[in-house]
């Protein structure tokens, strides 16, 4: 039986620390179904569709190995999704403490919803400062955003 795991995010937009956890997870799972989700406690820069687009293309360009599947998920709880598609596991980033502590409570909660699993995984070091609310702040004061987000997302920003 092949396992799917769902890396969901706000991704707003994507960046190199986002794209570290979906390679790792790719290097775990047999199918890993990367989600946007919309998140109501964060004032969103781009669209739904924007953010979906500029993940294929970052993955893409990356040449990360693995059947990724990127989509949006907006008509109900997260483990909907899991259940619709058959996945047994969700994979969270964690940069800190802080990640933790705010990770912990939904695994917790999901895991009573659905009888779906949270695995955490740990990022490149290099990766653990950054967040797609710095890159928003960075760009749009007008600072230069390229060591934090793929290519293809710097290059959009910056138009
Ligand atoms: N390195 C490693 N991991 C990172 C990095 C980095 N540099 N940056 C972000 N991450 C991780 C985050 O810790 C998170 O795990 C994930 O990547 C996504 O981050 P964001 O910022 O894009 O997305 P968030 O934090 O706004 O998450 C939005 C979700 C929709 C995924 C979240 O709110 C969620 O799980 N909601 C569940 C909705 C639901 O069903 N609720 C009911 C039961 S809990």
């Amino acid at each position: 039986m092949s396992r799917i795991a769902v890396v969901p995010g706000s991704f707003d937009p994507v960046t190199l620390g986002h794209l570290d956890v979906i390679e790792r997870a790719a290097n775990v799972f047999d199918e890993i179904h990367v989600l946007v989700v919309h998140n109501p406690g964060k004032s969103a820069l781009l669209p739904i569709a924007q953010r979906v687009t500029l993940l294929e293309k970052s993955i893409a360009d990356a040449g990360l190995r693995g059947r990724i599947v990127v989509t949006s998920w907006s008509v109900g709880l997260l483990v909907d999704y899991c259940t619709e598609v058959g996945a047994t596991v969700i994979v969270k980033g964690i940069r800190s403490q802080v990640d933790l502590a705010y990770e912990t409570p939904m695994a917790l909660v999901n895991r009573n919803l659905a009888g779906v699993e949270t695995v955490f995984l740990l990022p490149d070091p290099a990766h653990a400062h950054v967040s797609s609310s710095l890159v928003r702040q960075v760009a749009s004061l007008g600072g230069d955003v390229s060591p934090y987000v793929p290519r293809v997302v710097a290059d959009f920003l910056q138009q």
